[in-house]
């Protein structure tokens, strides 16, 4: 099997007025949508979070990719970096989201390539990465600060006959009360058995208030914290003493793999991480200064399904946990992501997903279901999804109109708040 072409489509999705620590998402995400069509006419797909620079170098990868067999991956990664480079660790940024591209194109070449070579042996992506573990992959309910508004095509206004999830997704959630009616809609739609918050919005005390307010509204579920790195160490563990024994566990509370070590030092709460610990050559660093328990895998940002399999080699033997980070996605992460949960043994958390945040698809058969709170692995071959054309082609007209070319929070925090500023750190002495 040859690659004989590549199609590299940016699209964006609706996405509603959520809060985090860089500010506010835009009334539109962004993602790019990769063909690799094969000689034998087969076509593998990889979804990646895109922006103008990483699809410039999806396109300068086509030339690499083009003429290549999608079965020897090794060999096409080894192509890629001698042309690309390496790209430092530290070129993630501070923000809460990865900022790399080298990554996001391996992602993406590694997972069509997969997609190719599951459909031309007639097996799941699940079964390549060594075999189906678990039929059925647990998501967790992942809850966001908001202002009141759908996103999308309404901007931040609302639609008013909305109803169940429809009108959760577009409710203001600015304290406890708001995060845990969020987390009933949810919940009610999704099934999920395990909740996630997105901190790094409100003070410490408001934001395990809110904590504090789901364990009593939702007993036994296990509950996560992600303040994204805005607290100091003094402040991490303070606030997470108060929450020692009520959360499964607790996310990036502050920077770098020395001061996440300190407050693992402090605290019994395992702690988990997307900010610290995010590429191969951070690893050493993390088994040396002991930062983290859980390591959070995210394939697009890992360098794709082969490159997550490593990472959960490495958590293994050095004792790490594994779960999953996201961003805002589409059907054809989803399913990649789920590939990967079906797939890898230790990956014992329930995985985050920003889906039940969009409701526009891009796939054959529209938005995946959830049963119970887990995706069904699909049973076709390769990833078992195809693009719905009228879709893809609606989604880049999308894209074309909203003129955006990166992901930046700050950007759209300010339209509601004259000039507010990302600050790596926040409510120091709180
Ligand atoms: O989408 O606002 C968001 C999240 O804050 C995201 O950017 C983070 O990367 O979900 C992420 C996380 O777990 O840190
Ligand atoms: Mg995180």
């Amino acid at each position: 099997m040859r690659i004989v072409a590549m199609h590299v489509t940016p699209i964006v999705l609706g996405d509603p007025p959520l809060l985090n620590a860089a500010g506010l998402h835009a009334p539109w995400c962004l993602r790019t949508v990769v063909e690799l069509i094969a000689d034998n006419g087969l076509t593998g797909l990889a979804e990646v979070p895109g922006s103008a620079a990483i699809n410039a170098k999806l396109d300068a990868a086509r030339a690499i990719a083009v003429g290549r067999d999608p079965l020897n991956w090794h060999p096409l990664r080894a192509a890629l970096r001698a042309h690309f480079g390496t790209e430092a660790a530290a070129s993630r940024g501070d923000k809460p989201w990865d900022q790399r591209a080298l990554v996001q194109v391996e992602s993406a070449l590694d997972v069509a390539c997969l997609d190719l070579a599951g459909k031309h042996f007639g097996v799941p992506v699940a079964t390549l990465l060594g075999g189906i573990v678990r039929e059925r992959v647990p998501y967790s309910a992942y809850l966001f600060y908001k202002y009141e508004g759908a996103g999308g095509d309404l901007a931040f206004g609302t639609n008013p006959q909305a109803t169940g999830w429809d009108a959760g997704r577009q409710a203001a959630a600015l304290d406890p009360d708001g995060i845990v009616a969020q987390a009933r809609a949810m919940i009610a739609e999704f099934g999920f058995e395990s909740i996630k918050l997105k901190g790094g919005c409100f003070p410490p005390d408001q934001e395990v208030a809110a904590i504090k307010a789901l364990r009593k509204a939702f007993p036994g579920y296990p509950l996560r914290l992600d303040p994204n790195a805005l607290w100091t160490v003094e402040t991490s563990i303070k606030w997470g003493r108060e929450l020692e024994g009520v959360l499964e566990y607790l996310e990036d509370p502050c920077r770098t793999q020395a001061g996440m070590a300190a407050v693992r030092q402090a605290l019994k709460t395992p702690l988990a991480t997307n900010m610290c610990t995010t590429s191969f050559d951070d690893l050493p660093g993390s088994v040396r200064t002991d930062s983290e328990d859980i390591i959070l895998t995210d394939h697009h940002f890992w360098g794709g399904l082969h490159a997550s399999m490593e990472l959960a080699a490495h958590c293994r033997v050095f004792g790490r946990g594994v779960s999953m980070h996201s961003n805002n996605h589409g059907g054809i992460s989803l399913i990649a992501m789920t590939h990967l949960g079906a797939a890898m043994p230790n990956l014992t958390y329930a995985l985050d997903t920003h889906y039940p945040w969009q409701w526009e698809e891009i796939i054959v058969g529209g938005r995946v279901k959830f049963e119970n709170g887990c995706v069904v692995l699909p049973k076709g071959p390769g990833l078992g999804v195809e693009l719905d054309r009228t879709a893809l082609a609606k989604a880049h007209a999308n894209f074309l109109r909203a003129g955006l070319t990166e992901r930046n929070d700050e950007i759209e925090m300010q339209k509601k708040i004259p000039g507010w500023k990302f600050a790596q750190t926040r409510w120091q002495g709180a």
